[in-house]
């Protein structure tokens, strides 16, 4: 498939910065994301989450807030900026594991139906919540999914809670793979646009990514983002992955689905254009969250 700028979705063109293609509408749009979700029903080895006002990477807030808190900090961000057309979830764990995400977006809607709602989750329980995720107004999906082959996944997430049971090894990632690959299908019956962020984990998954590619995509995504890897937690030991192993992840993605290409990594609590305008500290400096 050759690149291409043309709108791959015209409906989320210059309104979404991570569904856009044209430079243009990466640089228009802004997005804000709101740090209500607290925990996690999985173990990524690369994963720390923490609470600090000076790294700029997934699954780091200032703080977590209620869905009220957040709502007033949409109203404070539409302020700020002007061009704020997305509201998204994304942390600091995962979104779909307790109740506060899905409870946020159905305020913000009610408020402002204008803004473009986009949740990001590991999929574990998005065919139990996907009823719920398109009652509550979202149109855009993100799904970590790391691996198809559940050898492989089985070292990057080795242990998972799925109701009330812990699952470890190969049997974990079987059932987090399934419920990703059904997940997506979900979405996509429902009218909800997915994509899919792969972290590229070189040893790990770096020779396996067309493989994921065109699984997700047989399942209905329709966007990929090839992430590489921020080496910490268990995973510190490995090295980044150089710019050519993520050009080449990213090719072979690409003969299966259209590549992302501009993800700037965001904090759970985001606010601006990705990689050109950041309101962040202005939002939650001075204690300007209310108790
Ligand atoms: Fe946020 Fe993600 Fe929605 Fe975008 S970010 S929840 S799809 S509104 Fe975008 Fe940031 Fe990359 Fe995410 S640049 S980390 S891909
Ligand atoms: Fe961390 Fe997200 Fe993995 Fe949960 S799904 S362990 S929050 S990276």
């Amino acid at each position: 498939r050759q690149a291409s700028t043309a709108p791959a979705f015209p409906a989320l063109e210059g309104r979404h910065p991570c569904f856009s293609a044209t430079a243009e509408g990466h640089s228009r749009a802004a997005r804000l994301h709101l740090p209500v979700s607290p925990g996690c029903n999985i173990t990524c080895r690369f994963c720390r989450r923490d609470f600090n006002d000076v790294e700029h990477r997934p699954g780091v807030a200032t703080r977590l807030l209620t869905p009220e808190q957040a709502v007033d900090v949409v109203r404070r961000a539409l302020l700020l900026c002007p061009t704020l057309s997305v509201v998204g979830i994304a942390g600091p764990g995962d979104p779909l594991f307790t109740r506060h995400a899905l409870r946020t977006f159905t305020l913000v809607h009610a408020a402002w139906p204008e803004l473009l709602l986009c949740l990001s989750t590991n999929g574990l329980l998005l065919p139990e919540r996907a009823d719920a995720i398109g009652e509550v107004g979202v149109r855009t999906v993100t799904v970590t999914v790391n691996a198809v082959d559940p050898a492989i996944q089985a070292v990057i997430s080795p242990v998972i809670a799925w109701h009330q049971r812990r699952l470890e090894g190969v049997a974990a990632a079987e059932r987090l793979i399934r419920n990703q690959l059904d997940g997506i299908a979900a979405m996509k019956a429902r009218g909800i646009t997915v994509k899919v962020n792969t972290v590229l984990v070189p040893g790990v998954n770096d020779a396996h990514v067309e493989e994921v590619a065109r699984s997700v995509a047989a399942a209905g995504a329709e966007l990929i983002n090839v992430i590489p890897l921020i080496p910490q937690h268990r995973f510190a030991h490995l090295p980044r992955p150089t710019a050519g192993e993520v050009h080449r992840a990213r090719q072979a993605a690409r003969r299966h689905l259209r590549v992302f290409t501009h993800c700037q990594r965001c904090r759970a609590d985001a606010c601006g254009v990705p990689g050109v305008s950041d309101f962040t500290a202005e939002l939650y400096g001075d204690n300007r969250v209310a108790e």
